[in-house]
């Protein structure tokens, strides 16, 4: 059944597709779990870095969050069920230093998005491992994906390896290719060139 509110959930400029597409650069990596981990680093309170096993992460709390997801090339995914370690747990876990406001998501070859502490900060934003009840496919980012609902989706970064706190802002992999710093789908953020002063590293 047509959900009537999707029409406005809609941001400016989306639409919503048939299907839904599979977008990102390069390969799929192969999920090999004695290998995995997940690391904290950077301006970490304690200035160590943490490095979580496969084991050690499935532990971590778990929440299901049902969010829309918006791609910069204009289409929209609504009402997605993702479930996972909420970014909140990683916070609490492994506390950022005094002066930490954004944070870098890092996934596998190097990929890579930034985000003000504030929007990692948010009920919302989650590192999922399920979509839809199923465990998420390799392709959509098996097996932890980033969720940052409310700003595009390039910044949803999938096969996290690391979050690396930041006390200065720096661009992540589209930032650096001309895509905007923040990405506020409901503002139009796509490119650089939109950045009001404060927006973008100094
Ligand atoms: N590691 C990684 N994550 C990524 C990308 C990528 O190229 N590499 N592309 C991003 C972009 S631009 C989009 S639109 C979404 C697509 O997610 P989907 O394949 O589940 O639709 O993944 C994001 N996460
Ligand atoms: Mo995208």
């Amino acid at each position: 059944m047509p959900d009537p509110t999707e029409e406005t959930r809609l941001p400016p400029g989306q639409y919503v597709p048939r299907g839904r597409p599979v977008i990102h650069y390069g390969r799929v990596p192969q999920f090999r779990p004695e290998r995995w981990s997940l690391s904290v680093f950077g301006a970490t309170a304690s200035g160590e870095e943490t490095r979580f096993s496969w084991p050690q992460f499935s532990a971590l709390p778990r929440v299901s969050v049902i969010a829309d997801f918006h791609c910069v090339t204009k289409f929209s995914i609504m009402g997605n069920e993702w479930g996972g370690v909420p970014a909140a747990a990683l916070l609490a876990a492994v506390p950022p230093a005094p002066g930490v406001a954004h944070v870098m998501i890092w996934g596998e070859y190097g990929y890579s998005a930034n985000v003000r502490l504030d929007d990692f900060d948010r009920g919302t934003t989650l590192f999922a491992m399920e979509l839809d009840d199923k465990p998420l496919s390799a392709e959509r980012g098996h097996p932890v994906r980033a969720i940052v609902p409310h700003l595009y989706a390039w910044k949803s970064v999938k096969w996290v390896r690391a979050v690396e706190y930041l006390l200065e802002d720096r661009r992540g992999f589209w930032e650096e290719r001309g895509y905007h710093n923040v990405g506020d789908p409901w503002g139009e953020q796509r490119y650089a060139y939109q950045e009001e002063p404060g927006e973008g590293p100094a």
